[in-house]
């Protein structure tokens, strides 16, 4: 396969046509004219190229034209589109073909030919160790000629360079030119199957030790990043435990006087209002109905109609906010902030991970304070639907007697609250050390027959579980953006394994 390549308007086309006697390939004055490529071939050929154009994919435009010429009976030739190209479909055809050829004749024109994409070709041919002849094509002057063979005699000695005089008039084809006859002789060459069969084996020879360079070094480059990825994310990792444990002492707080008045202040305040608001809605529609059904229940049905209005109000995190009296959403935001910044630090440590930095700040968004006030809210129910399945709790094993005068009970429920209240803000640490001081004045004689101060630890207990867990819930979702981001970066083992399997076939064959 001999392909003639080169630049824009060079004249590759009128070689072409030169080379093969026939005007097959048009020739331009408007560039770029050769779209796709002309393929000569001979007719015993032309299966296997319709194949190619199939299977590749990219030769769309490729035009094989079959012709039985006995010079040319070994040999394919092809006019490729322009390898500098605005075009980028005509640029790939161009490069492929490269790869595909046997025998390059590559054209320069007398306006290109210093031109760097032209030299970095030719270069490319000799790297890969293809034959090559140079063409000067347009030539006026001979001291572009010389200028042009010094060149390249600097730097590829053993190059051949052959020199094609601009003709007057725009030719689609030349004839009687000396230069022609002198590349002719390639098909001479061609003529004997001897020469073609050494072509293809060292041309072979050639695609397999490239294909198997390229095969390992792909193979390595893909392990060692799914190496460092391994690393990183091991590294994050160790980083989400750290936080995640410090956070967790921090959770504990101290009561301070503050804190405490804070407390009692919050009870009074429930219970002089009578406030009606925190008698769980549902758990209190819920009494009713059942009551209803059992006892007529007159005195509880007026009792809730009068009270209707305030009713339909939600008690949600929302209206706790002013009392998250140790503030573990302000250690959750602090404890985040960290995490990202211990993270940034990771990846501007002394390894190189310039480029995990980079994908981090691209892809991996950081939690502001909104969204970590979002989350903090979302993982905790309702209060009054916490409440209420607390009171279900407490309830078990009652006389209906007493439930119904614990439904009823304002100080109940406000005792609830609050204790809700102090676990969310400050856990399980934080009310022991306010139970006695400051909630145990408040519950009536009547409620500790009911061992009330138990059921208040275990509601604080549970409520601190959950918000532990919902904060570290937190954390851990800030860590997960980091570590699915770079584990989806990661090749996967098997694709590499398939690589080195492929080479290690590839080794096989003689
Ligand atoms: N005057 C003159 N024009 C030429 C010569 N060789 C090619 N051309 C013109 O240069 C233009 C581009 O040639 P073409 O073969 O289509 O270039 P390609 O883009 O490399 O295929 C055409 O108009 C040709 O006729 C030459 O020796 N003399
Ligand atoms: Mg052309």
């Amino acid at each position: 396969m001999i392909c003639i390549l080169g630049g824009t308007g060079g004249g590759k086309s009128v070689l072409f046509n030169s080379l093969v006697s026939e005007k097959l390939s048009k020739v331009g004055v408007r560039r770029p004219c050769t779209r796709g490529a002309v393929v000569l071939c001979p007719s015993r050929a032309t299966d296997s190229l319709g194949n190619l154009k199939r299977e590749s994919g990219f030769l769309d435009e490729l035009e094989i034209i079959p012709r039985d010429k006995d010079e040319l009976k070994n040999v394919i030739m092809v006019d490729t589109p322009d390898f500098d190209s605005v075009e980028k479909s005509n640029r790939i055809t161009s490069n492929r073909f490269f790869m595909l050829s046997d025998f390059i004749l590559f054209v320069a024109s007398q306006e290109k030919y210093a031109d760097l994409l032209g030299r970095n070709l030719i270069r490319r041919s000799v790297e890969w160790g293809k034959e090559i002849i140079v063409i000067l094509n347009k030539a006026e002057s001979e001291t572009a000629f010389l200028d042009f063979r010094r060149s390249l005699a600097n730097e590829l000695p053993a190059l051949e360079l052959i020199r094609i005089d601009r003709t007057a008039r725009p030719p689609e084809i030349l004839t009687n030119s000396p230069a022609i006859d002198q590349l002719s002789g390639l098909f001479q060459r061609f003529q004997a199957v001897e020469e073609v069969r050494k072509l293809r084996v060292s041309e072979c020879e050639r695609l397999k030790s490239n294909t198997l360079n390229s095969v390992e070094t792909t193979a390595e480059l893909l392990q060692e990043l799914r190496d460092r990825i391994q690393i990183i994310v091991e590294h994050i990792d160790a980083a989400l435990n750290e936080s995640l444990e410090e956070m967790e002492t921090k959770l504990d707080v101290s009561a301070s006087r503050e804190v405490e008045e804070k407390i009692q202040a919050r009870l009074e305040n429930l219970l002089r209002k009578y406030d009606i608001l925190y008698a769980p809605r549902a758990a209190l529609r819920n009494a009713v109905q059942k009551i209803v059904a059992t006892i007529g229940g007159t005195i509880i049905s007026d009792w809730f109609g009068q009270n209707r209005t305030v009713l339909n109000e939600t008690i949600s995190l929302k209206s706790l906010e002013q009392n998250d009296y140790a503030n573990s959403l302000t250690q959750l935001e602090a404890s985040v902030a960290k995490f990202n910044l211990e993270v940034a630090e990771l990846l501007s440590s002394e390894e190189d991970f310039s480029d995990f930095r980079r994908i981090a700040s691209e892809s991996c968004p950081r939690f502001s304070s909104e969204q970590i006030r979002a989350f903090y809210e979302e993982a905790f129910p309702e209060i009054e639907k916490l409440l209420e399945a607390e009171f279900e709790r407490f309830k078990e094993g009652l006389s209906t007697v007493d439930e119904i005068k614990l439904y009823g009970s304002y100080t109940l429920w406000a005792l609830f609250l609050v204790t809700a209240e102090v676990a969310i803000g400050g856990g399980l640490t934080l009310l022991d050390m306010v139970l006695n001081s400051v909630i145990v004045p408040f519950i009536p004689k009547w409620l500790l027959k009911f061992k009330i101060i138990d059921i208040l630890r275990d509601i604080a207990e549970r409520v601190d579980r959950q918000r532990r867990e919902a904060l570290r819930g937190i954390l851990m979702r800030q860590a997960e953006i980091y570590i699915q981001v770079f584990s989806d970066l990661a090749p996967k083992q098997e694709s590499i394994g398939q690589l080195l399997k492929l080479r290690s076939g590839l080794q096989s064959i003689g």
